[in-house]
This record gives C-alpha cells, structure tokens and sequence, in this order.
C-alpha cells in the first residue's frame, strides 16, 4: 500500500545522500515531534547531523540552508516551498493545495499523494516512519509513529494500521484489549484524562460516586484493573459519555486496544503521546523531542509539564464552557491570552458541543491570533474546515488551513469579528444547514 509513497521516499533518499547537514522544521504538536524525532534518529544513523526547530505553522520565518526538511507542515503553503532556493524534501500528511515549483531538488511524500487518506489514516509520523524504513532499518521507529497517530487522533486502519502492525510483528508494540487511558491511579485517571474527556475535574463527588457505584477502589493503578474490573470502568465511561452531548464515535476510539511500546521510556503509548503533546503547547518540545530520542533525563520535566498543561486544559474548560457564543452554523469560542486552543477545541467539539463545528480562538498579547477549528469525522464529510480557514483567512489577511476535521488559522485581532463571520458563512453554505 505504501509503493507509491516509497518511490517518493527514494527520492528523497537520493536528495539526502547529497548532504551532510539536514535542517529540519516540523510541526509543535505531537505528530510533528514524533516526525521530527522519526527523520532525525534515521539521519543519525545515516552519520548524518541535523538541526530540528519547531514551527506553529510555515508563515514564521524559515531560513535556507542547503537541505531543509519539513515535516507535518509544507504540503498547504506551496507559496513559501517555492520561493526556497534549497534543496526539499517534504514530509507532510496535510491535503496539498496549489502547484508547488521547486528551484532545486525536491521530493514530497504526502500519502494524499498516493493514493491514501492522509487525514484519519496516515498520520506525519507513519509517513516518516515510511521514508525512514528507506533510508535504513528504522523498525523500531514504528513505536514514535504510534505516538503521532495517536496525538492527532486518527484512527488505526489502513496505512496507520500497517504500521502499527509492523511494530507488534517486530515486538516494538505490545497490543493488549481493553481501554485506551493514560497512566496513574484510576482516580486521577479519570479526573485528568481529556481523550475521553469525562468531566469530572471540578466535580469531586460525582467522582467519587462514579467509583463508587463501579465498585473500583481509586487508589489502585489503571494498569493493574483485572479484566473484570476494566470492562466495569468501559460500562460506566460509556454511558457517562453518552449522556454529555458528545460525537458517538468517540467511545469507539477509547476501547477495544491499547498499546505499550517496548523500547521507549514511556511505556503507555497513550500517555507518551500526552506528554509529547504538553511540552509542544508549553513551548518546550525540546523535552518531548528528548523523550522521543529515549534520552531519560527530560522524563520528569515532561511528566511536570503534562501535569500542569493538563490541569491549566481543565480549568479552562471550567470557566469557558459558559463562555462558548453560537453562530448561524458554529459554535466558538474567542480568549484572549488562553494556554491553547487546539486542546480545548477538541474536548468542545468532541464532547460538549459535538453537533456544530468547534472553532477557538486566541488572541495573543502581540496582536496575533491563533485558531483552532475541530469537528469530528461524520460532519467532516459535509464541510472541510481546512477549506474553511485557508479561505477566510485569507480574505482577512490570514493564512489558515489543515486537515477537514481539524484544522487552523494565524490572523490578527483586529479582524476577528470579520473572521468569525466569514467562517461560520462558509460553514453554512457548505453544510446547507442555514
Ligand atoms: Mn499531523
């Protein structure tokens, strides 16, 4: 399934032999560190050095060098590819907009490219995991993939899953039934998770009613829970979440597997992605980029700020689910100086408000603007949000773009109404609800 992206991947595996120094930029969230670390470790392997920064999107400055290799981010800002008088290569799953006309040598390895659905089944970084199995014996790597595919939550068919399986086949993955939960005791699972999301942060007595009507002592670890014991759990989250207003197919992605990862230094392959995700949105990827390079000594750093960037998530979702306005087909959200707006537009999208799409908006200190769009994968077939930010961003000065489901936008605050307008205009003439 993966031939036509491989002839792509030898491509780019003929640019890389030209080279010595690879500059590499990728995406700040968990799929984009999880690529970054998959390209890196391979170019390590290969004798070769690199340099890897990491970008909320490609309208910050990049600077050339003799090779730069993007990954998760490239395929939708063909401008900005075409005006680099470097040789790249670009290692995205985004859907590819515009025509991009190299100067140099270039190869662009993007499943929507061949053939495979980039957005739920092939993740940034099991397209890196790809071009890596070219470049050398890089089985091992399939682990990080993992990671990636799960931090931007897609779904573990088709490319992914052949992935995934290559690593349970060469015993990097551990495949075991049951539910998909980060790490800890069962009470502070169920109070921090946010995939599920189940709302019980602030409210410490349903918590404790929840346990005990299930009949699970709190204090016992999630990953200790007999089969007995877990299949109770599933029961009572299922039906908690059916009863919150959520997309039904969020359940779907919680149960039936989990995975550990044998040779990382995070185990749950769930909570690594975790991890990985808070030091991306708390501006330290480095740490998640350590962790992923299996170097133990960013691992309680990155325990710290998971659990901070967690709660902050929390609590933000305490005091803006008041907040959230309605438009004629949207729903959003607008804060001003917010942790981040990806996370909290998922949890809104998926959980709270799941029946419009979900669009976050913050306005930083300096004016700019960060957006957030999320739906989920039925109302994905009726309106693509990365359509819908790239063009009312673009009518206000912005740029914006990403996947149908999940996508985003950089504006300024001083068009943010118009913004706002443009976007929920979009919404209804693609959806025809309004
Ligand atoms: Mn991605």
């Amino acid at each position: 399934m993966f031939e036509l992206l491989k002839v792509e991947a030898r491509k780019a595996l003929n640019i890389l032999e030209k080279h010595e120094f690879v500059r590499i930029y990728t995406h700040y969230d968990a799929d984009g560190i999880a690529s970054g670390a998959i390209i890196a470790t391979s170019l390590l392997r290969m004798g070769k050095s690199f340099q890897v920064s990491f970008l909320s999107g490609l309208n910050e400055g990049v600077e050339e060098d003799e090779l730069i290799v993007f990954a998760d981010m490239g395929s939708g800002y063909p401008d900005v590819i075409s005006s680099l008088e470097s040789d790249v290569i670009v290692v995205d799953h985004h859907f590819p907009v515009g025509r991009i006309e190299p100067k140099k040598n270039f190869a662009h390895i993007n499943p929507h490219l061949s053939g495979i659905d980039g957005s739920f089944e092939l993740s940034a970084s099991a397209t890196a995991y790809v071009l890596a199995q070219e470049l050398g014996d890089n089985r091992d790597l399939s682990a990080i993939a993992l990671v990636g595919i799960i931090g931007d939550k897609q779904r573990i068919t088709g490319g992914n899953l052949q992935v995934v399986r290559n690593g349970i086949e060469n015993g990097f993955i551990e495949e075991k039934d049951g539910l998909r939960l980060i790490s800890g005791k069962v009470r502070d699972v169920l109070k921090l998770s946010l995939e599920p999301f189940l709302d019980f942060y602030s409210k410490e007595d349903e918590l404790e009613e929840f346990l005990e009507k299930t009949g699970i002592d709190g204090e016992m670890n999630v990953d200790d829970l007999t089969a007995e014991e877990e299949r109770k759990v599933a029961n009572a989250i299922a039906l908690r979440i059916m009863k919150m207003n959520s997309y039904p197919g969020v359940f779907e992605d919680v149960a039936g597997k989990k995975f550990y990862l044998k040779k990382e230094i995070i185990a749950n392959a769930v909570m690594m992605s975790e991890v990985i995700n808070a030091t991306g949105r708390k501006a330290n990827q480095s740490v998640g980029f350590g962790i992923c390079m299996r170097d133990e000594s960013f691992l309680t750093k990155g325990y710290k700020m998971w659990k901070k960037f967690t709660e902050e998530i929390h609590q933000e979702i305490d005091r803006m689910r008041y907040e959230v306005k309605e438009g004629r087909c949207i729903r959003y959200l607008v804060m001003e100086n917010g942790t981040s707006t990806g996370p909290i537009a998922s949890v809104f999208s998926r959980y709270l408000f799941s029946d419009r799409p979900f669009i976050a908006l913050n306005i930083k200190k300096d004016g700019r603007v960060k957006v957030s769009a999320r739906s989920n994968r039925k109302m994905a077939e009726i309106i693509d949000l990365a359509e819908v930010m790239r063009n009312a961003a673009e009518k206000t000065g912005g740029r914006g773009g990403g996947h149908a489901v999940a996508a985003g936008a950089n504006i300024t605050a001083d068009v943010v109404d118009d913004f706002i307008r443009e976007v929920d205009r979009l919404c209804c003439i693609q959806s025809g609800w309004n």
